[in-house]
């Protein structure tokens, strides 16, 4: 099968909350040389992208789209282990924490695996993250950079309460800050003060990778 009928697979397999067919054609999507990171974004982010605007339109409940977030939780856990390490060299430390209020994991666990297989030693705090404990481990774990996410609109002002807080904690200047998640955009890490707005999961470790690699120079 070509790779581009194993990605529509996998979104439809999300998409009908069919846990058996995707994690059979995600099986057989690793073994067929798939790129592990294009099955993610590609094909089961898609799917649950389409799943969302469902919940919306009312056509599925809160219920499918925990089953869905399920489906692709486990059919990511199969992926993982193709996804392989890039970097040799250590490339620095990262925290990262969806925000405050936010139990949204999916995506910034994603940003996990991909900096730690770009050498990155990763500090993962997990969801719904009082801002006063993310300050704290910036404090403490001394990374280069903190990455913060956020998939709600009333969630997102809190990445700004972060930022205060390392401001008034003499913290701001020691490290990047780069923050993602599907409702933030380009002007609100702006506006906040963030240092980059990622658009996926790649471009964000790209942006990692680019810091820490013109720190070397
Ligand atoms: Co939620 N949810 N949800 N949900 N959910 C959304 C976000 C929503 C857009 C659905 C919709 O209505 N269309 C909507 C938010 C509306 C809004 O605020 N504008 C919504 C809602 C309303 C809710 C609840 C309030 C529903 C309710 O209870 N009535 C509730 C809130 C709970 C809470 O957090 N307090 C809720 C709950 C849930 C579940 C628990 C059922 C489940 C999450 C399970 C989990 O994460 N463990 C869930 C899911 C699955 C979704 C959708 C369908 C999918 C999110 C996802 O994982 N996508 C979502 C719809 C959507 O986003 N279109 C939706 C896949 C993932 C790979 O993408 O996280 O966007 P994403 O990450 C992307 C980029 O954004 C980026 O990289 C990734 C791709 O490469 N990225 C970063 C993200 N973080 C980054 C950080 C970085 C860099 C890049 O650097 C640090």
């Amino acid at each position: 099968m070509a790779e581009q009928k194993y990605l529509e697979s996998l979104k439809e397999g999300i998409v009908n909350l069919d846990f058996d067919t995707t994690l059979k054609t995600t099986k057989e999507a690793m073994e067929a040389g798939v790129d592990p990171v294009r099955a993610i974004t590609n094909g089961l982010a898609e799917g649950l992208g389409i799943v969302g605007e469902k919940f919306e339109r009312r056509e599925y409940f809160l219920s499918e789209l925990v089953v869905a977030a399920e489906v692709m939780k486990e059919a990511t856990s199969i992926i993982q282990p193709y996804i392989k390490e890039g970097g040799a060299r250590a490339k620095g430390r990262a925290v990262l924490a969806t925000i405050q209020g936010d139990n949204h994991d999916i995506g910034k666990s994603l940003v996990a695996t991909l900096l730690r297989a770009s050498g990155f030693d990763v500090v993962d705090l997990g969801v719904d993250v009082p801002t006063p404990k993310i300050v704290e481990a910036v404090k403490e774990e001394k990374p280069q950079i903190l990455g913060l996410s956020a998939l709600l609109t009333v969630t997102m002002p809190e990445m700004g309460e972060v930022i205060k807080g390392l401001k008034a904690a003499g913290l701001r200047e020691h490290v990047k800050i780069i923050v993602g998640g599907s409702p933030v955009t380009k002007e609100f890490a702006e506006k906040i003060g963030a240092d980059y707005r990622a658009a996926d999961a790649v471009d964000g470790v790209n942006k990692c990778v680019e810091w820490m690699d013109s720190k070397r120079v």
